[in-house]
């Protein structure tokens, strides 16, 4: 057995939200493990950034601008990489926005907006890379989960509903694609040091109580959580499947 199992040599990964945070850590860390990664975002200026950024770190890269809730413009998508010969092999759902405000005062369209793209897109891309991925035969499909796909947080109920949704539209995507050589997995990160969460790490009481809350009583860095990532993406996961790992620092396993 050799490390080889861990290794992305000539596969493609498209990574949905990757400009920055999470995303951004799971493109460095795909190609870092031999992927030529394809970077995803509605940004462009930030987007051609960040791809200027790893191709002169020498990381095989490229970009596809496209709002991963707009189904037209996924298909688009799909169908360049199809007229250009780009074959996904790996796709990673990462695309996510967080709305914290109560039940009692959230309006629809607010909820409506988290849920479309944090859960309605991982199914509209997950169906788009798995309809060539079937023909072929394999495949990978890691969707991003959270803590909040087992556990709410008052405030929260959107991005708690839609993580939810992953972990069980990753266990649909494994009922209904494992017997043609997919793997469907997901990852549930943490309290991790992200923009998003730049509200609750400049709270001095959040800040506690994730620290005390969590057994190894920091936040979670997004470089931790590559290696769950490469794994999950590699030939060393062949038989996984429908499987949410939780990279949370020990969050969820105590009270
Ligand atoms: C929040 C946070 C969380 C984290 C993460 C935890 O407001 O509670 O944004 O949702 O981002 O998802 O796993």
């Amino acid at each position: 057995m050799s490390l080889e199992l861990f290794s992305l040599a000539g596969k493609t990964a498209l990574i949905t939200g990757s400009s920055r945070g999470l995303g951004r850590a799971f493109a460095e860390g795909l190609a870092a493990a031999g992927a030529t990664v394809i970077l995803n975002g509605t940004n462009s200026e930030r987007l051609s950034q960040a791809c200027k950024e790893m191709s002169d770190a020498g990381m095989k890269v490229d970009m596809s601008l496209f709002d991963v809730t707009d189904e037209a413009a996924i298909r688009a998508a799909f169908d360049r990489f199809d007229a250009a010969g780009t074959q996904i092999d790996i796709l990673i759902n990462n695309a996510g926005i967080q709305f914290r405000k109560p039940m009692l005062e959230l309006d629809t369209a607010d909820w409506q907006r988290v849920i479309d793209t944090n859960l309605t897109s991982a199914f509209m891309i997950g169906r788009e890379a798995a309809k060539r991925m079937v023909k072929r035969g394999h495949g990978k499909i890691v969707n991003i989960g959270s803590l909040t796909s087992e556990l709410a947080r008052a405030t929260v109920a959107p991005y708690t509903v839609a993580k939810g949704g992953i972990k069980m539209l990753t266990k649909a995507m494994a009922a209904e694609w494992g017997e043609y050589g997919l793997q469907a997995n997901a990852i549930g990160p943490g309290y991790m040091l992200t923009d998003m969460n730049e509200a609750l790490t400049s709270n001095p009481e959040f800040d506690a109580w994730v620290k005390a809350r969590t057994p190894a009583r920091r936040w979670g860095r997004p470089d931790e959580l590559i290696g769950t990532a490469i794994y999950l993406c590699s030939d060393a996961s062949n038989y996984v499947n429908g499987q949410i790992i939780y990279a949370d620092g020990g969050m969820i396993s105590v009270l």
